[in-house]
Formats: C-alpha cells, sequence, structure tokens
C-alpha cells in the first residue's frame, strides 16, 4: 500500500476530540482505533458505529482473543467534508450485566423515536451473545437491557428496517465468532470450520436471520439460516472460500432489491449478493472489494445525498498490526441493475 500519511492534525475542545477532516480511503480518527463501520444517515448527519480496538502486544490467534474491545464511541460527520466527531463513550461493558468481554462490531437501528444499538459481547460462560441497549440520541448514551436477546448466538449483528417498517437482524461469523460451533443445534465447543475441518462438498453455513419483534429487543419466530446460491441455485459450499460467508453481513436496498454483503474472511473479500426479499435465497452477485492491509475486512453500505458509500476499515494506522484498525470511507458507484463497481482499495 501506499505511504501517504493524513494531511489533518486531531485537536480537543470542549470534551469533544475531533478526527481528521473526512476524506475518502483515509482514516478518519487516529486518537482512538475503530473497526467495523456500521454507518447510517439520521436527521441529514452520517453516524458510524464502529468498534473500538484496544491496543496490546500479544499474539493474534484463530479464535479472535486480539480482540479485546470493552466499550463503544459513536463518530459522526457533519457531511462528506467535516472533520469527524468522537462524540465520546456511548456503552461500557462494566453496565451490561450479561457481558464477561469482547464487544465487538455493533450496529443500530432507529425507530418511532429510539435508537437501538445492537451488539454482540461474550456470557459469563464465554458465549457470543447479541445484546441491545436503547438511547432517544443517535450518539448516546445506551441503555442496556439487563439479558441479551434470547435465541441470538455468534456476532456481527447487521440491522435492517425495511420501507414497510419490518425490522430485520442479520447476524453470525465462524471461528472466533462461533456459528461453526452451532451446527449440531447447540454449543459444541469441540466443533468449527478451520482449514482442516472443511468439506468442499458440504453447504456452506449462511448468516443468521430473524425479524425484530415490535419492540426492537426481542426476536419474531425462530432465526434461521439464510441460504446463497451460486449463478446455476446452487448452495455455496463451504470449500468456496472465495464466495462463503464468513462474517460481517450488511444489508441495503436498491431499486426495489435486497443486497446482503459479506466478508469471506479467509480470502479477505468483501463480496455481495442479491434477493427479491430480506430473507432470501440470495444469488451471488460479485466481489465488491479487494483484500485491505489487514485480516479482517467488515463494512457497511449507505446512502448519502442520492450517492452510495461505502465504510470499511484497514489496518494502515498500525502498519498492519490486525487488531488495531482504522475506519475509512469512499464513494460506490452502483448501476441500475445494482452491479456494484468494485474497490481495489489502494488504487483507482
Ligand atoms: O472486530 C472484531 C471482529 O473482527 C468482528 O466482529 C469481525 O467482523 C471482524 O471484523
Amino acid at each position: 500500500m501506499g505511504s501517504f500519511l493524513p494531511e489533518m492534525i486531531c485537536f480537543c475542545e470542549a470534551g469533544k476530540v475531533y478526527g481528521f477532516m473526512a476524506k475518502q480511503r483515509r482514516p478518519l480518527v487516529s486518537h482512538i482505533f475503530t473497526a467495523d463501520p456500521s454507518a447510517h444517515v439520521f436527521n441529514d448527519k452520517i453516524y458510524i458505529y464502529p468498534s473500538h480496538d484496544i491496543p496490546h502486544d500479544a499474539e493474534d490467534n484463530d479464535n479472535g482473543d486480539e480482540y479485546r474491545m470493552e466499550d463503544y464511541h459513536v463518530l459522526s460527520l457533519d457531511n462528506l467534508d467535516a472533520e469527524c466527531v468522537d462524540n465520546g463513550e456511548a456503552l461500557h461493558m462494566k453496565n451490561i450485566p450479561w457481558v464477561s468481554k469482547q464487544m465487538w462490531a455493533p450496529d443500530v437501528a432507529y425507530k418511532n423515536g429510539t435508537y437501538y444499538l445492537y451488539f454482540p459481547a461474550r456470557d459469563k460462560d464465554g458465549i457470543f451473545r447479541i445484546g441491545v441497549a436503547t438511547s432517544s440520541s443517535p450518539v448516546g448514551p445506551f441503555d442496556p437491557e439487563p439479558d441479551y436477546i434470547q435465541g441470538t448466538y455468534s456476532i456481527d449483528p447487521a440491522s435492517f428496517v425495511d420501507d414497510d417498517g419490518r425490522a430485520y437482524l442479520y447476524y453470525g461469523g465462524l471461528w472466533g465468532g462461533q456459528l461453526d460451533k452451532w451446527t449440531k443445534g447447540f454449543f459444541d465447543e469441540k466443533a468449527g470450520q478451520l482449514e482442516g475441518d472443511l468439506d468442499p462438498t458440504r453447504d456452506a453455513i449462511g448468516p443468521m436471520f430473524c425479524e425484530l419483534a415490535d419492540d426492537m429487543k426481542s426476536l419474531k419466530g425462530e432465526p434461521r439460516h439464510l441460504q446463497i446460491l451460486d449463478e446455476e441455485g446452487n448452495p455455496i459450499k463451504e470449500g468456496d472460500e472465495d464466495r462463503r460467508y464468513f462474517e460481517g453481513p450488511w444489508m441495503h436496498k436498491f431499486n426495489g432489491k435486497y443486497y446482503l454483503s459479506y466478508s469471506t474472511g479467509t480470502t479477505h473479500y468483501l463480496v455481495y449478493a442479491e434477493s427479491d426479499k430480506p430473507e432470501g435465497p440470495f444469488k451471488y452477485k460479485g466481489r465488491l472489494m479487494e483484500p485491505v492491509l489487514g485480516w479482517t475486512t467488515h463494512h457497511s453500505i449507505v446512502e448519502y445525498h442520492g450517492e452510495w458509500y461505502l465504510f470499511y476499515h484497514d489496518c494502515e494506522l498500525s502498519n498492519g498490526i490486525n487488531h488495531r484498525r482504522n475506519v475509512k470511507f469512499t464513494k460506490l458507484d452502483i448501476a441500475p441493475d445494482g452491479t456494484i463497481k468494485k474497490i481495489i482499495p489502494y488504487e483507482d
């Protein structure tokens, strides 16, 4: 990658820390490490809900133990040329009774005057669950529910409120995210799909999907796996690491169709699939971003003033340390049929 450095300095004022002047493909803030950006437009401003990486010197492992996050900060942009504002701590795990550690990638939904922050964390038994916290403000502080959302497990919740007001949760991630430990219908510590466990003929595990109940704090019905099909209509196999679901789901709607995008994990791509319905089945459509610097890749897609943007992260500020990430954005070109022009992160 190039050796450019962001041009703006970071400064503090009245208890708020500001980031860099927003520029495409540059870190939005540098005073903290941030990742997994879920971007939304509320009241004509862009709000970004990232993970907050904690620096340390321990080794990485396949369990994701290096991702030790304890709280969330909400970032905001008044417009795409503005300074990125860190609105301070919005939620800390010390205030959530069921959480033991690892507050991973969050997302937010807005409904009827309330903002709902969905977040994964390990419960007291070390099992990843999804919790919810509420606020009357998009930047929090968020008030957590005392227990996790019953029926949930794994990581990376992405919420989607459709035009008809129905709200959905997409979630799940392999390995450290534990989705591959639930294939028997219960949590099996010994199960998994690390490289040596892959069966190239078996259908890949799809992300979880469920409608949210009217209270937005519980599930309506049973969560189930989404199907992602190839061009011939066959389920993508778990050996197809260039296309199979790994983690980081996102849903956007474009010209009446539903687009599920996600990370392929081991091959480090962002890819997407299309459906006529929020619950799928989804047909694989293509790759939307080539690998970034760092192991993980995790994104969101948002429309702002009639244009579409990809929010994502890489490890530019830490020069490649996997758990010291920084969020960025870039403009997306989407054709009328929904095809997304692939982003090559350090070119074009
Ligand atoms: O930030 C921790 C984990 O790394 C996220 O939950 C995954 O999506 C990956 O980005």
